[in-house]
């Protein structure tokens, strides 16, 4: 298995000084954010962490590799080319063997994290239960992830191209914690309000560490949601997102959009439609989550 993991020097030299670590997926600069903003955001997103007091990982498939912190060149190459595959769960095996470059999505960045002894991630927003899929079926893997892998995720919670309910039932079933950051109410990434409760509001690092120890210590397999609000300053009108969103999952259906191009097309489209609005907000909401998120590292560090 150690075969396939190279990590970065920041990476392997934080580890052997016994720094927290925390993990960044790559689908979100791929196919999550348009070129250059991705790319910018992700430099900055690794620079609050190291302010912060971890170290990023940002998690990538490179040549046949599992790459554990990238270059400032690997990142731009993420950014800014068309070639490479959005990688999840289903899709490592296949990609490693043919040694193309993959981006990972939520689940993959889990079990990469998991395979490198990095039990906090950062990233914007998780895939969920989509709106519909009582008969389409598309529940993003991202959910059996976080019911199998041991690594919390810190994310701004459910957006509402998701169905929230649903999702958060799922994630019920599955038996994994949602918790929100300063909030009894899930948060719905654009906007601070879901109109849905989270399971537990913990509202300092050191209580969500001390959660994250606890359930890992009696051997609960698993991850935990950590959802943590938008920045008020930074939210987009509830209405305003609403339509917009509701126009995006149209012409996705319109356009007979299916599989793993769901989520990226409708991204694309919100920005679109919210011309560029939307990606403020989310460029926000990441750097937001990476502040927590490196608190949170800090802190579950110290507990061991
Ligand atoms: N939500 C975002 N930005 C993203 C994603 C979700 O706001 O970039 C990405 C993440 O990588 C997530 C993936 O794991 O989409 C979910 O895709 P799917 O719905 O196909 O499982
Ligand atoms: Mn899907």
């Amino acid at each position: 298995m150690k075969e396939f993991i190279v990590l970065s020097e920041e990476v392997k030299a934080g580890q052997a000084k016994g720094l927290p670590i925390v993990a960044l997926e790559s689908t979100i600069i791929s196919h999550g954010m348009p070129y250059p903003q991705n790319v910018k955001t992700a430099r900055e997103v690794e620079q609050i962490i190291r302010d912060n007091g971890a170290v990023p990982a940002t998690i990538a498939l490179i040549d046949g590799k599992i790459k554990i912190g990238l270059s400032d060149e690997e990142l731009e190459m993420f950014g800014n080319s068309q070639g490479v595959a959005k990688a999840s769960r289903r899709d490592l095996g296949y990609l490693l063997a043919t040694k193309k470059l993959g981006a990972t999505t939520v689940a993959a960045t889990m079990i990469c994290a998991e395979l490198a002894d990095i039990e906090i991630f950062v990233t914007g927003g998780i895939g969920g239960v989509h709106r519909g899929a009582e008969t389409t079926m598309d529940v993003s893997a991202d959910l059996e992830e976080l019911a199998q892998t041991n690594v919390a995720v810190i994310c701004a919670g459910a957006k509402s191209i998701l169905d929230i309910g649903l999702t958060l039932e799922y994630l019920e079933t599955k038996g994994v914690p949602v918790v929100g950051y300063g909030t009894d109410e899930l948060p719905a990434f654009y906007t601070r309000q879901s109109g849905f409760d989270v399971n537990f509001q913990l509202d300092t690092p050191e209580e969500i560490a001390a959660m994250l120890s606890a359930k890992w210590q009696l051997g609960l397999k698993g991850g935990a949601v950590i959802a943590n609000p938008i920045p008020e300053a930074e939210a987009l009108d509830h209405t305003f997102i609403t339509n917009i969103i509701e126009k995006a999952l149209a012409e996705a259906e319109e356009n007979g959009i299916q599989g793993k191009n769901v989520t990226p097309f409708l991204l694309g489209k919100v920005k679109e439609l919210t011309e560029g609005k939307s990606l403020d907000a989310n460029i926000a909401l990441v750097k937001n989550n990476a502040v927590v998120g490196a608190k949170i590292a800090v802190a579950y560090n110290q507990l061991h």
